[in-house]
């Protein structure tokens, strides 16, 4: 978390070329609506620039001249500029929200299928809230920039632009005047641009704090609850809420500083304009119209200067957010697949893991020189104390993780050699946890995989028992899947992934036998399930239950990542070693309640 919230904090350059080169390769499909967007750009900055001129021309020739005519004409023109300035401002707006959507909609489809490739190391190392992050907010602040941000900045400079370009053409004497204001406006803008960042980031910074203090409260309801932490929980809530509170009114602080100084500033160059161009005017030098088109000009200025004030902080945040998405896409922790891959016609199952050295960090072996092979269509089991590298030992079958030394092959080709798709299709795992997704029981068990049938998926669930418990819910196969399963027991879960896993009819099937504890009637379903599912193929399962030890061909017996022992469950008894002492702690009072 502490890392995270120091990642996400990072404010850099408001405009780093090297990111905008790379950004700017996303908008290149939509070069068309970006020429679009400047050309619009300089014609709505323009045209509120023609106004004060229009209103200088009605003022010193026409209403000077008492001709009505030219005045009716005047004021026409500025209706139709006025009309022309809403429609193109429309047409701005829509095109450059199009446009920003399009591309984050780009970005966020490849930071998915990115992530989708990452391998298992990446999601080890890295928060799932860091990477969820990376979706949503930094791509929004990213639309922010393409859709407004850029737009407005390009706007906002054509503005003042146009404004002075105008000016200079009125009377240059007088615009040199107007000018005078800004270094001092340049100046304060400045300030405040730092001075906002600082406490932006404060108030960043508390309100992850009060976040993620929220969080685990509700998460740990119960536990505050029954320990009547209540008061004490409040307690510091209220110091984390206190300092929330500070950095906010901090930050309003420099804001209610900031437009006050703009309006004195612009106080002080309508006195200047009056002064010198008021002079000008009594010495006939000026006329009336330039003077008011000044006023007009100089009202006009503030709001585009204080925007790009504001905007600057939306690209530096952009900038930041590019650069954290921008890790996350050059993050190549990848399974990487052969180059020229071979296609298995048909497999038989045939496994062999040949001194396996494998490490989830460098040097850090947790599967030491491992060797086995397992024939077609045999079961084997693998037993032995938590932490010894079950787990770890199909980790590295399924490549959810290469290992460092020695080779595994199915049916005698390396399976570094197959694709990655390929190997995990002839692959069915069930895992110590089981994970439902969110749908219904029917989408649980196809995994959205419309070649598996309703009737398949009935015949498996009927398979391995889960059929009977379906068949009762209200909606049956349609019954909605909330919170990952809440609304289901464990062995009910369990149920559903063996129905998962037999459903997509493997030739080689994983199982992590959970060891959680389920009522006796779902027990026999369970163990009824299992062989059911280990008929015809080759299985590895980590096994906790004994009738799944005793009917294996071959039963490993793994200790502190080394394959100690190895044989059928008498061979290994009648040895005395390690998987006897196993035995007698583990599962000799299973055998008696199964005899009972
Ligand atoms: P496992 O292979 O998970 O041990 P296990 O499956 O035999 O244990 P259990 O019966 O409790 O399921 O772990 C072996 C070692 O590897 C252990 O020290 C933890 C470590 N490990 C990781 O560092 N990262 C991982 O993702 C996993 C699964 C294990
Ligand atoms: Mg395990």
């Amino acid at each position: 978390m502490a890392e995270q919230q120091k990642d996400d904090e990072i404010l850099g350059k408001a405009y780093d070329s090297k990111i905008m080169r790379r950004l700017l390769t996303y908008v290149k499909p939509y070069k068309k609506y970006v020429v679009m967007a400047i050309i619009m750009n300089i014609i709505v900055a323009a045209l509120p620039a023609v106004r004060p001129l229009l209103s200088k021309i009605a003022l010193d020739t026409y209403i000077a001249n008492k001709d009505y005519n030219g005045l009716l004409m005047i004021s026409m023109i500025v209706l139709a500029v006025l009309i022309l300035q809403a429609v193109v401002q429309y047409y701005l707006t829509y095109y450059s929200e199009y446009m920003g959507q399009k591309i984050v909609y780009d970005l966020r489809v490849q930071i998915f299928k990115h992530v989708q490739k990452l391998a298992l190391r990446y999601f080890d190392k890295t928060p799932v809230g860091r990477t969820v992050t990376r979706v949503t907010n930094d791509v929004d602040s990213l639309n922010e920039m393409f859709s407004s941000g850029i737009v407005q900045v390009f706007s906002d400079v054509f503005v003042i632009i146009w404004i002075y370009v105008f000016m200079f053409g009125m009377a240059w004497d007088l615009a040199l005047v107007v000018l005078l204001v800004m270094p001092f406006l340049i100046y304060a803008t400045m300030v405040f641009r730092k001075k906002v960042r600082e406490t932006y980031r404060d108030v960043r910074k508390h309100l992850a704090n009060l976040n993620s203090y929220m969080q685990e409260h509700v998460t740990g309801m119960n536990i505050v609850q029954i320990f009547a932490k209540e008061k004490d929980e409040l307690e510091k809530f209220s110091a984390i809420n206190g300092e929330y509170r500070a950095a906010n009114i901090k930050s309003v602080f420099y804001y209610a500083v900031f437009f006050p100084v703009v309006e004195l500033l612009s106080a002080i160059t309508f006195g200047l304009i009056i002064w010198y161009g008021g002079g000008e005017v009594i010495q006939s030098k000026l006329t009336l119209g330039v003077l008011i088109a000044f006023f007009q000009y100089t009202e006009m200025f503030w709001r585009p200067v204080r925007d790009l004030s504001e905007k600057y902080n939306v690209l530096q945040q952009a900038m930041a957010s590019s650069e954290r998405i921008f890790k996350l896409l050059d993050d190549e922790t990848f399974i990487p697949d052969a180059e020229n891959p071979v296609k298995l016609e048909k497999v038989k199952g045939e496994i062999e893991f040949k001194n396996v050295w494998f490490a989830y960090n460098p040097g850090e072996y947790v599967l030491k020189n491992v060797s086995f092979d397992i024939k077609p269509g045999e079961t084997i089991a693998i037993v032995g104390a938590t932490g010894a590298g079950k787990t770890s030992l199909i980790n590295i079958l399924t490549r959810f993780y290469d290992i460092e030394k020695g080779s595994i092959t199915l049916d005698g080709i390396d399976i570094r050699q197959l694709e990655k798709r390929d190997l995990r299709k002839y692959i069915s795992m069930v895992l110590q946890d089981v994970f439902l997704f969110s749908g219904n029981i029917k989408t649980n068990i196809n995994l959205g995989n419309d070649e598996i049938t309703d009737a398949q998926i009935i015949e498996a669930a009927k398979t391995v028992g889960a059929d009977k418990f379906i068949s009762k819910l209200p909606n049956k196969y349609e019954e909605e899947v909330k919170e990952k399963g809440a609304t289901l027991s464990v062995g009910q879960r369990q149920l559903i992934s063996f129905a998962r896993a037999l459903a997509y009819n493997p030739q080689i099937l994983i199982l992590d036998e959970a060891t959680s504890s389920v009522d006796t009637e779902t027990e026999i379903l369970i163990q009824e399930a299992i062989q059911k599912l280990l008929v015809g193929r080759t299985s590895i399962v980590i096994a906790h239950r004994l009738s799944t030890i005793q009917n294996a061909n071959k039963i490993l017996v793994m200790h502190k990542g080394e394959l100690k022992e190895m044989g059928t469950h008498q061979e290994l008894l009648a040895k005395k070693g390690i998987y006897y002492r196993l035995y007698q702690l583990q599962y000799k009072d299973q055998e008696v309640v199964r005899t009972v």
